[in-house]
């Protein structure tokens, strides 16, 4: 049986797509061969990451999830700010940050459980919803990357409305992840 990778996420809308370039092309410029940069069209809100699953499963989990997604109205996160796990240190993921109301977390919580449900391992670390924009090579020479890093900053960059969730599946090639949306689910209608 061939398995999918998979992984549950918000789309983000190409006019903030293409603002995440802008500042995802200067940072590449101080720190080129150290970091691992995601493509800014694979820049997505994840959720919930599922790993290798079967077709069936997906499909099942699409059900669920519809379910889950029919309960929450649509809402609206602001995207600003920039920062790095585990710590400034020692950086080895670079993010953008995300202002969101607490239906972003109840949005998660409610996806989590249906995943549980269906027997998708939980995910050990709480809900920290962020934009990756790059992930420190291993090997990576941190002297040259603090630096670079700890003067940068990204202010207000816009909107994201959630009007939908997406299971995307994620092909890993030698030149970079390949994400294909596998399906839209969308959330609860809004009254007329
Ligand atoms: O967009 P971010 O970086 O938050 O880090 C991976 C990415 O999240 C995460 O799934 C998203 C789409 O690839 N991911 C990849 N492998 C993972 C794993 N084994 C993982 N998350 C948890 N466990």
């Amino acid at each position: 049986m061939s398995l999918i990778r998979a992984f549950i996420a918000l789309e983000i809308p190409p006019v903030l797509q293409n603002i995440i370039a802008q500042h995802s092309a200067i940072l590449q410029k101080e720190a080129p061969h150290i970091v691992r940069w995601v493509a800014p069209v694979n820049i997505h809100l994840t959720l919930k990451f599922l790993g290798e699953t079967s077709a069936a499963s997906l499909q099942e989990l699409v059900h669920a999830l519809a379910a889950v997604t029919a309960q929450q109205p649509p809402f609206s996160i602001s995207v600003g700010g920039f920062g790095v796990f585990p710590n400034p240190k020692r950086p080895r993921v670079l993010w953008i940050g995300i202002q969101a109301p607490p239906e972003l977390g109840h949005l998660s919580h409610a996806i989590e459980t249906a995943c549980a449900r269906l027997g998708y391992p939980a995910e050990e670390k709480p809900f920290n919803p962020h934009l990756t924009l790059g992930r420190v090579r291993e090997d990576a020479d941190q002297t040259r990357l603090r630096p670079a890093l700890q003067n940068y900053q990204i202010g207000q960059l816009g909107a994201i409305n959630v009007e939908s969730v997406t299971l995307f599946r994620s092909d890993l090639r030698p030149q970079g992840p390949s994400y294909t949306a596998l399906a839209h689910i969308p959330l609860a209608k809004l009254d007329p």
